[in-house]
């Protein structure tokens, strides 16, 4: 597919559009009318999007985390319309269900296993984790423990915008926006060993920060503690990869005391990582995983919440679990996440990652590892982050101040046909796993090349303080 520039007066009105009545989400409006409109995507297909000025942007992000098979899949866009002319909806309240909610539960359980036999699905990584409350919260009463509803999550984990993802989440401005967290939520500090732990030896640091789950448990009192709740690598708070053994120290943690331990997959599943989940890859075993953007690949909006059979035992023993979406199991969102599935395992795109493309892109983020502007590059799977820093060997920020560089950088890569994300001075990226090799060259090269661009700039800056 080439460029479809759109004519400018039909540009221009969409912008104009655009200002006078869109408010996207995630944004700073007074910039954006600033800026005069959003970019308006077009097309896309592969690693490529395509936008309305005529340009051609490889995409570094697989949209916003979630685009792993890549675009233009007419198989995707063929079992939607099949699906919604036999069945475009139907509900699952009145003890109804559809072919592909039930088979799609089916294909997710048989990829977990680990004993996450059952799937309750929702319509975003948001409302999966809303259900995480809801059920966590729900399974300790029926277990006859009521006082049992604290959930722990950490500081700067992502798990959401909607009242309960935000307050489960760690992000400091969400909460400042709404009065949030709700009560019974709890933070810890994340694993991130170039930003708070640098200099310490990563396995001591990834000690300490799963100990600190330990000492919150015990601050709040062990019966109190409903979950753990965590990303196997965070994404949206900057790609933090925690050191060997956190994970599992994690989980031992959880066992000792009982708590059940929350794996939120909503970046990492569906092959991120180089296996179905995250948590396969870090060894460990989860009562409850949370899944949403891979599931579908982003066609159509779908998620879910899978819980272990024993989770299961209990409630049934709880009578009607009063929880429950209109589009859970749409059948025609469930019908493309099927197809989905099918398509990354008949093209081994998990393997593939695991084998090929996510050594070589470690591979070739070393070539960015020598550069005077970068702290750390790092990557697991195919999902990376490249720290900038403004003094070789360090950790410290340009201006003394974080956020300076990171947009600067991220803006110039764009300029150069490259979409990434900067998260304060992180340069992150997450493509879809069909990229190429050639791909992986120019996604890390343009970094580069931007780096390059910006390091004039970026050392004229006052110094800290
Ligand atoms: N959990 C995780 C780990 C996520 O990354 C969600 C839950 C929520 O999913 P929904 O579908 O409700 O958005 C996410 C979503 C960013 C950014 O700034 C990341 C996400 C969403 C919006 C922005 O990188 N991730």
């Amino acid at each position: 597919m080439t460029s479809a520039k759109l004519p400018a007066a039909e540009l221009a009105d969409l912008k104009r559009q655009d200002i006078a009545h869109h408010l996207p989400g995630q944004t700073d409006y007074r910039l954006r009318d600033t800026l005069g409109g959003s970019r308006i995507i077009t097309h896309a297909e592969g690693c490529t999007i395509h936008d309305a000025e005529g340009n051609a942007i490889l995409d570094g992000m697989a949209g916003l985390w979630c685009v792993n098979a890549g675009y233009g899949r007419a198989e995707l866009a063929d079992a939607a319309h099949a699906q919604m002319l036999q069945l475009p909806y139907y509900n699952t309240f009145f003890k109804t269900a559809s072919a592909p909610a039930v088979r799609l539960a089916t294909a997710v359980a048989e990829r977990l296993g680990n004993g996450l036999t059952h799937v309750f699905f929702n319509s975003s990584g948001s409302e999966a984790n809303d259900t995480v409350l809801r059920l966590v919260r729900h399974y300790w009463a029926v277990r006859g423990q009521p006082y049992r509803n604290v959930i722990i999550g950490r500081w700067n984990g992502y798990h959401g915008s909607t009242v309960a993802g935000a307050s489960l989440g760690g992000m400091r401005a969400m909460h400042e926006q709404g009065n949030l967290p709700i009560p019974g939520i709890e933070h810890i500090m994340q694993p991130y060993h170039f930003g708070d732990g640098f200099g310490e030896d990563p396995v001591a640091f990834g000690a300490r920060a799963a100990a600190a789950l330990e000492e919150r448990i015990l601050k709040v009192g062990p019966h109190n503690v409903a979950a753990f709740i965590g990303e196997p690598v965070q994404g949206a708070g900057g790609v933090i990869i925690p050191p060997a053994g956190y994970w599992t120290a994690i989980e031992a943690i959880c066992r000792k005391y009982g708590i059940l331990l929350v794996s939120d997959e909503v970046i990492c599943g569906f092959g991120r990582l180089g296996r179905w989940f995250g948590f396969q890859h870090f060894g460990i075993r989860p009562d409850i995983v949370s899944m949403a953007k891979g599931l579908s690949s982003g066609y159509l909006p779908i998620s879910a919440t899978a819980v272990s059979s024993s989770i299961v035992e209990t409630l049934r023993d709880g009578g009607e679990f009063v929880h429950g979406y209109t589009y859970s199991g749409h059948p025609t969102a469930a019908a493309v996440a099927l197809k989905n599935i099918e398509i990354i395992t008949r093209e081994k795109l998990v393997e593939r990652t695991a084998g090929d493309t996510a050594p070589y892109l470690s591979r070739a983020l070393d070539r960015l590892r020598s550069h005077p502007l970068v702290g750390e590059a790092r990557s697991l799977g195919l999902i990376g982050g490249v720290e900038i820093v403004s003094r070789p060997g360090s950790n410290e920020r340009f201006a003394g101040k974080e956020g300076t560089a990171g947009p600067m950088v991220r803006d110039i890569c764009i300029r150069r046909g490259l979409m990434v994300r900067a998260i304060r001075d992180t340069i992150v990226f997450c493509p879809p796993l069909i990229i190429t090799h050639a791909e992986i060259d120019r996604l890390v090269d343009t970094i580069g090349a931007a780096l390059d661009e910006a390091a004039p700039a970026l050392q004229a800056l006052p110094a800290a303080g």
